[in-house]
């Protein structure tokens, strides 16, 4: 044959002799992780998504509408995975050169796939069935059954290795391809599946894939038998047993919507453009703009998501700077003598998804999370600028919002720099006096220092008689300092408080920060367990998150754990951290709470002798006869409740008191939460700190 016409048959019909072979599946066993990265739950999961992929690449080349995933109980006690798909069946025609079913090729050697991009076939993310033989190598157990032109074909593997040659097992009225594996124990120390994990990872595809029904099925639980003969689909079998189906016509624009479904939109109409290049190519975006200041923008390579970005995103930002800048100006939404739009300004709010597919594609380093193709950006550029230019003309309601959030964003930028550097301009922070709400101590040395953090001026009066004056020093920060109207932390800068707390430090902020003018090697944040406490403290760990990122690195920032209860048991007090605590020390039975009075008073007891007895027997008291005793139980509210010496006894002496180092994590954290709790989204915000009160031990 000559070669143009061996290059057409390649791509017209599948030919098995279009398979390359190139080793056998040794090498997966001897280095699974790389293969699949890990053989932890990263590379447990891939297993699925390989498996998973070759479906997916049939529906996207046209043959296949449905797939199903579903986790089944194995007989080892490890699950299977089996993956149905309505394509057109693995083909089992003979192999040229190995002489044996290509089906089998694809599943006992490495590197055996399909010729890449058949016609009518579009893209993979790598190639077609590549996997398939990974997945069949570290698994102790694998079946492929291939319903095709009528009849159903069988083969069996361990580790690899076929246990027989394909076989004829039936007929059949179904057309697509069953594979089942179970993974082996021997290489991966977990086996166990994350439904909720498996559950994400399908319905994104679902959204990647317009029209494609995707189900799955986690039958871990299901004690009958499945015979792969009779059962095509489990779905089918409508086992009660937990199972999802996503199914998106929208495809991106499904996926922007499901984004935004809790967030207040800018504008009405999504945008949404999926447009084919040339080669079967092709550019999809979606995008939204909500009334809020962080942006979500997720980009994806042939499916794959690229959480780094990479040339598509690159592409898609220029586009969308530049498209707004020229209808602002052209529709004069944007006065002639004012600034361009930046950047970051088109960015305040956005949701965006664009996804690509290549024939060729290439990521940057290892992890595939960055897309490296370079033609991805001006196609992206190209096909986005054009469509949404267009889209701008015909929705003049929505392109007149969308500016008008754009340009607020720039506003806000403005006035935010304009505040930072009056800040952070050289001097006027290093040349300033300590604030005079700082009662500092005496200690020279940082490293001797540490800085309470407290909330409000009584609680502040009450740490400063009760610390020790040598090495503690005391900053009280108001409380409600947060109520600055949608506050942006560049903004708070400016704030008297903030401007207090990070002159107390020392350091400076921004580019003079410096770490050795540290003016405390302890930075320990003491705020109530209420609402207003849990505002400051998120909003000290943003701060630190955002600014002071090396004072956590460093470990200088704690958080102090005041108790939530002091018990009185006769004579005796105790203080206890946590309701567990509390608990260990009175027993489970209910006594009466004293409140405490504000202020820290005295507090008039409850005597609750009755219980109080029982309580004590409980507790482990030998004494039978013993009189009873009076206990109190008072539940601290704030640090303002305590007096000076219970404050210094169970929160400052660094002998007796709990802190809790705070890390990267904590601050992160912080950050989310200081995004929803700034945030615009009011029944997000409400619900958020609804169902986070109660682990928080916050009062509402
Ligand atoms: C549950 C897993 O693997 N489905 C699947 C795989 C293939 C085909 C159809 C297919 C592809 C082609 C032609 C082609 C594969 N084929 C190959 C190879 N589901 C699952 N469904 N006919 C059928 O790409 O031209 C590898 S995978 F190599 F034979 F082409």
């Amino acid at each position: 044959m000559a070669k143009d016409e061996k290059e057409k048959k390649g791509r017209d019909t599948y030919g098995a002799d279009a398979i390359q072979v190139l080793e056998g599946l040794d090498p997966v066993r001897k280095r699974p992780g790389m293969y699949i990265g890990t053989t932890g739950p990263d590379g447990l999961h891939h297993l699925i998504w390989e498996i998973f992929d070759n479906s997916r690449d049939e529906a996207m080349g046209g043959h296949a509408n449905d797939i199903e995933v579903a986790l089944l109980p194995g007989p080892s006690g490890v699950a299977r995975v089996r993956v149905t798909d309505n394509g057109r069946g693995i083909p089992v025609d003979i192999h040229k050169q190995t002489k044996v079913s290509a089906l089998e090729t694809i599943m006992t050697t490495l590197h055996a796939g399909g010729k890449f991009g058949g016609e009518g076939y579009k893209v993979s993310g790598g190639l077609h069935g590549v996997g398939a033989s990974v997945v069949n190598a570290l698994s102790v157990f694998c079946r492929v059954v291939v319903h095709k032109e009528g009849v159903m074909w069988m083969q069996e593997y361990s580790q690899g290795k076929k246990k027989a040659d394909v076989k004829k097992i039936g007929k059949t009225d179904e057309k697509g391809t069953v594979v089942t594996f179970e993974p082996d124990k021997t290489i991966f120390p977990i086996t166990d599946f994350d439904f909720n994990r498996v559950v994400n990872h399908l319905r994104q595809q679902a959204y990647l894939v317009k029209g494609l029904r995707i189900s799955v099925i986690d039958a871990r639980e299901y004690n009958g038998k499945i015979d792969d003969e009779k059962v095509f689909r489990i779905r089918d079998l409508g086992l009660d047993v937990p199972s999802m189906s996503f199914y998106f016509e929208g495809g991106l624009l499904s996926l922007v919507k499901f984004y935004n479904s809790n967030q207040k939109a800018v504008h009405k109409n999504i945008f949404y453009i999926d447009k084919e290049t040339k080669d079967y190519e092709s550019v999809e975006v979606a995008l939204q703009y909500v009334d809020d200041i962080p942006s979500k923008i997720m980009g994806f390579a042939n499916n794959i998501h690229t959480p780094e970005g990479g040339t598509h995103i690159t592409g898609f930002k220029t586009a969308l700077t530049r498209i707004l800048n020229t209808y602002g100006r052209k529709n004069n939404l944007i006065k002639e003598n004012a600034d361009n739009l930046g950047g970051e300004d088109v960015l305040e709010g956005l949701t965006a998804v664009v996804s690509v597919k290549l024939r060729e594609i290439q990521f940057e380093g290892q992890t595939k999370s960055k897309l490296g193709s370079v033609e991805a950006q001006t196609s992206v550029n190209t096909i986005f600028s054009e469509g949404f230019g267009q889209f701008l003309e015909e929705n003049p309601d929505d392109a007149r919002a969308i500016i008008g959030k754009v340009l607020l964003a720039l506003a806000a930028r403005k006035a935010a720099k304009a505040a930072k550097d009056s800040v952070l301009r050289k001097g006027v922070l290093e040349g300033m006096a300590l604030p005079g709400k700082l009662a500092d101590c005496q200690a020279k040395e940082a490293s001797d220092s540490e800085l309470f953090i407290v909330e409000g001026d009584s609680a502040g009066g009450t740490a400063k008689t009760g610390r020790d004056r040598r090495t503690q020093a005391i900053l009280p920060l108001r409380g409600k300092i947060l109520n600055i109207e949608r506050a942006r932390l560049d903004r708070m800068l400016g704030s008297e408080q903030i401007k207090n707390l990070v002159l107390a430090l020392g350091t400076a902020i921004g580019d003079t920060f410096d770490i050795s003018k540290l003016r405390y090697h302890k930075i320990i944040i003491a705020t109530d367990a209420d609402v207003d406490g849990a505002h400051i403290r998120t909003l000290i760990l943003t701060l630190m998150y955002r600014f002071f990122r090396s004072l956590i690195d460093g470990g200088f920032v704690y958080i102090a754990q005041p108790p939530l209860y002091k018990i009185k048991i006769g004579k005796a007090i105790h203080y206890a951290y946590s309701d567990e605590e509390k608990r260990g020390i009175v027993g489970d039975v209910e006594i009466p709470e004293v409140e405490a009075i504000e202020g820290g008073e005295e507090v008039e007891e409850e005597e609750t002798e009755e219980v109080a007895s029982s309580a004590t027997r409980r507790g482990g008291e030998k004494d039978e006869k013993a009189k009873p005793v009076k206990i109190s139980i008072q539940r601290y509210k704030g640090l303002g409740e305590m007096n000076s010496e219970e404050l210094w006894e169970t929160t400052m002496d660094p002998a007796r008191r709990v802190l809790k180092q705070v890390n990267v994590e904590d601050t992160r954290e912080a950050d989310k939460v200081f995004d929803i709790l700034m945030g615009s989204d009011v029944p997000s915000r409400k619900s958020f700190i609804q169902t986070n009160a109660k682990a928080a031990t916050i009062d509402i």
